[in-house]
């Protein structure tokens, strides 16, 4: 398979936590090639496009207020079969069960909150990517 790309965010706990240089230089020691890097604080805008899928979704309105409550890092990673890799990296979204070894089995926990704080997020398919990167990266 060809060399692909995935939209990667620090979600504003990790940026908060100070964790924007461990999840990059986990990325990068995987061998991973990040090729284009951001910070931001998104709007409603910019996440209503990007969670479109959970819309109406029981933690919806808390991901979205979690996900604006401050600073994010917006990266695109390349390599090959990366979408699949990162996600593995990510390990799972309920980061209690999260495998030991995954950014977020190793560095994150139930707060207790109405939304699950992960560290970060990955695309999930190549069709995903396409959607994402242009989100937040324009063509
Ligand atoms: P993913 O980030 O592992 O792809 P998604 O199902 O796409 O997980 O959900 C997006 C984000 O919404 C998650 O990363 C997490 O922050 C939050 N989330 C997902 N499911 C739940 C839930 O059941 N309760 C609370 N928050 C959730
Ligand atoms: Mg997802």
């Amino acid at each position: 398979m060809s060399s692909e790309q995935t939209l990667i965010l620090v979600k504003p706990d990790g940026v908060k936590r100070g964790l924007v240089g461990e999840v990059i230089a986990r990325i990068e020691r995987k061998g991973y090639v990040v090729t284009n890097l951001k910070m931001l604080t998104a709007d409603r805008t910019i996440l209503a496009k990007h969670y479109a899928e959970h819309e109406g979704k029981p933690f919806y309105e808390p991901l979205m207020e979690f996900m604006a409550s401050g600073p994010i890092v917006a990266m695109v990673a390349q390599g090959e079969r990366v979408i699949e890799g990162f996600r593995k990296m990510a390990g799972a979204t309920d980061p209690t069960v999260a495998e030991a070894g995954t950014i977020r089995g190793d560095l994150a926990r139930d707060m207790g909150t109405k939304v699950v704080q992960n560290i970060v997020h990955g695309s999930d398919s190549p069709e995903s990517a396409a959607r994402e990167i242009k989100i937040f990266f324009g063509n």
